[in-house]
């Protein structure tokens, strides 16, 4: 069995499509599609593209899965909050329908899979605790012991950090499939994972400027600010994204 992980696609469909082309021609027996997949600027068409997989693709969620489908439910608009972040989820929750806010709120918490070569991965958004978890390249034992107890699984896939690594901790294999559509990795492309004989991380150039322009002209709030400028625009390295993550996990309180 070939799975290819596809996660925090954040709207960006140019990006998603790119990577669909290149994961057809692969031709895995399933795709996984590890959450974060609507919040960014063209919720809708994402969310349509990802349904069209239909019995080919499952589904885990993320994060901003979760603030949107709480958005969609509190018809929460743009004006009601100041936070950047909160008036792009109220903004694509105002684009969504009832029935892909109703598919998106069928999305599994976490889904374990056979696969040949491996036995049972267990794949998440954040960590097999938390959607909210970040794992770094750089996570100690001490953070991800909580964060993996209970874990059966040797090999474990997540995301949400945004950022590609294979490492082994704790005894177990750890993968990030990186981010398809709003990538910390240093280059601007779109980032994913195809597990076969070992986990490839995988990288899919597709054309970053005129993706911009478009994603722009969607009037998504204040979307280089909260979408493009780390990621497509001016990509920040992973390094800086554990720094950041390590340090905040750290700090007290
Ligand atoms: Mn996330």
């Amino acid at each position: 069995m070939r799975v290819a992980a596809l996660y925090d696609i954040h709207g960006n469909l140019p990006a998603l499509e790119a990577v669909l082309a290149e994961v057809d021609a692969e031709n895995p027996d399933l795709i996984v599609v590890g959450g974060d997949v609507a919040f960014g600027p063209m919720p809708s068409d994402t969310t349509d593209r990802l349904r069209a997989l239909d019995d080919s693709a499952r589904f885990i969620m993320g994060n901003t899965d979760r603030a949107l489908i709480e958005a969609f439910d509190l018809r929460a608009t743009p004006t009601d909050t100041d936070d950047p972040l909160d008036r792009g989820a109220y903004w694509a929750a105002q684009r969504l329908s009832q029935s892909q806010r109703d598919f998106m709120a069928g999305f599994a918490p976490r889904l374990e899979l056979d696969i040949e070569g491996y036995g049972s991965v267990h794949f998440c958004h954040g960590s097999p605790r938390s959607d909210e978890d970040s794992i770094t390249a750089r996570t100690g034992d001490d953070r991800l012991r909580p964060m993996l107890a209970g874990v059966e699984q040797s090999t474990v896939v997540c995301g949400h950090t945004h950022h590609q690594f294979d490492r082994h901790a704790l005894g177990k294999r750890l993968v990030n499939a990186g981010s398809v559509g709003m990538p910390y990795q240093g280059e601007a492309a779109a980032f994913w994972l195809l597990l076969e004989a070992t986990p490839t991380l995988r990288r899919t150039d597709y054309d970053i400027a005129a993706a911009v322009t478009a994603l722009r002209a969607t009037g998504f709030p204040a979307v280089d600010e909260v979408i493009l400028n780390k990621s497509l625009l001016h990509p920040i390295s992973p390094e800086a994204v554990w720094r950041f993550s390590e340090r905040r996990a750290a700090a007290p309180g």
